[in-house]
């Protein structure tokens, strides 16, 4: 029996839904929301953790290689296939296990879907903060293998902030339980976030304690439209200098209303424009929000406040549908997720322009701003000659000037397949054998997401 042959048939031992094995059904678990590798060899689907291990075991017995996946909403080929491999799909681990809103801490298994936790703990008086834009698709499991960011990490930073513990497995098939279920704990290595943003390479998680915090109970949004993304940047430092301390600072680039029109999402706004909500007590919200009306207007911008609830979300639904929407606008996208610190905003948007002007390409800024973190995309045709080079070019210049800038290539989605082959530029060699070194001592037959984050 092939190895991956022995790897159907236990899976087959775990009933009903557990294999997914015809062509048709694995093409979609050949590709994330960006990039496109190999379909796997099988999809399977363990329900407990007891069947995560016998999954690792059988793995490195067949030397057959193991790719966690959450939602597949990734966007650097993080839990993409690229040779054989077997997609270790966490959709059938979707419990919460607990709730405890005395101790705001929760317990989840890795496949919940990220909205529908923000949902449940919000019946509770309680937020769960990170909320990354696909947060109605992703999961737990991978929001915290990606240590993804989202839209409220001004205020309230990222994924890796609530993640007080995990249950991991590791490439030995070995249980690993990490972290605490109290606030503090030093007892030591921080294995935890070792394990945040490895992308599937150390461990595949199977348990995640999570920290949650009060709902604040009254939140508003405005947007301020500038004439250009310059002036939009400086908003984004005046807002952050201000009293109020908004839990979004959103940068919308002119062109990104357009695409999103197009899907029947109207903003009915001019111009780029800053998305900021403020949240807290009403009073404090109230405050917050005639400040930096007063601040923005005094520096050119058009203010609006949300009216109520209904537009502010549909001001959050065109946001969030940004990235689907500028797939629609070319036949091609690049996008990024460089970051840099806040004082350089300015620099580096002038950087893009002074690296896209030359080389003739269209680039379509959004994301982050009040984080220093932007999604640059560049749209093209790769039909047109030399259009793929050019825009090659600009990736790596755009690299370059962000890391020149004191930055990193990725704030949130991170390295994947897409950005391995830059990783030198931003990580030492020390650093890098570390990394190796690393990997071996958790994983020592390579078989967790091999050839991923460095080049093999
Ligand atoms: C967002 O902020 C996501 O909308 C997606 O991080 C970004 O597709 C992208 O590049
Ligand atoms: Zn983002």
């Amino acid at each position: 029996m092939s190895a991956d042959s022995g790897i159907r048939a236990l899976a087959r031992t775990w009933g009903p839904g557990a294999i997914i094995e015809g062509a048709g059904e694995l093409a979609p678990f050949a590709s994330d929301n960006k990039i496109s590798g190999a379909p796997p060899l099988a999809v399977v689907r363990p329900a407990t953790v007891e069947q995560v291990v016998e999954l690792v075991h059988a793995c490195r017995a067949g030397r057959v290689a193991l790719i966690p996946r959450g939602a597949g909403t990734g966007t650097v080929g993080g839990a993409v296939p690229e040779s054989p491999a077997v997609v270790l799909d966490t959709a059938r681990m979707d419990r919460i296990l607990e709730i405890d809103p005395g101790d705001r801490i929760a317990r989840v298994e890795p496949g919940v879907v990220t909205e529908r936790f923000q949902k449940e703990v919000e019946r509770h008086g309680l937020m769960y903060p990170p909320d990354p834009a696909s947060a109605d698709r992703c999961t737990l499991g991978g929001n915290a293998a990606t240590n993804a960011g989202g839209l409220r990490a001004v205020k309230y930073g990222v994924t890796g902030e609530y993640v007080m513990g995990l249950v991991v497995v590791t490439g030995e098939g070995e249980v690993l339980k990490t972290g605490y279920r109290t606030r503090k704990g030093v007892v030591g290595y921080d294995l935890t976030h070792l394990f945040v943003g490895s992308e599937g390479t150390l461990g595949i998680i199977v348990e995640l304690t999570l920290r949650l915090v009060r709902r604040p109970p009254a939140r508003r949004v405005m947007t301020a439209s500038f004439r250009d993304l310059a002036h939009c940047a400086r908003g984004v430092r005046a807002v952050l200098d201000a009293d109020a301390a908004p839990c979004a600072i959103e940068l919308v680039d002119a062109a990104c209303v357009e695409a999103v029109e197009k899907l029947g999402k109207v903003v009915s706004i001019q111009g780029p424009y800053l998305l900021i909500e403020v949240d807290g007590c009403a009073d404090e919200v109230e405050r917050g929000i005639v400040e930096i009306d007063g601040l923005l207007k005094g520096l050119g911008a058009a203010m609006r406040t949300a009216a109520d609830d209904a537009e502010a979300k549909a001001l959050w639904d065109a946001r969030r549908a940004i990235s689907d929407a500028l797939k629609d606008a070319a036949p091609k996208k690049m996008a990024e997720d460089v970051t840099v610190p806040i004082s350089k905003l300015v620099a580096l948007l002038e950087g893009v322009r002074d690296l896209a002007g030359p080389l003739g390409l269209a680039t379509v800024s959004y994301g982050h701003a009040g984080d220093g973190n932007l999604h640059v995309n560049a749209l093209y045709d790769p039909a047109e000659p030399g259009a793929t080079e050019r825009v090659a070019a600009f990736r790596e210049a755009l690299f370059d000037l962000t890391l020149r800038l004191g930055g990193t290539m990725s704030g949130e989605h991170g390295v994947g397949i897409a950005k391995r082959l830059f990783i030198g530029k931003e990580l030492s060699p020390a650093s890098l054998e570390l990394h190796r070194r690393i990997k071996r001592a958790l994983d020592p037959d390579n078989i967790l997401n091999p050839g991923k984050i460095w080049p093999a």
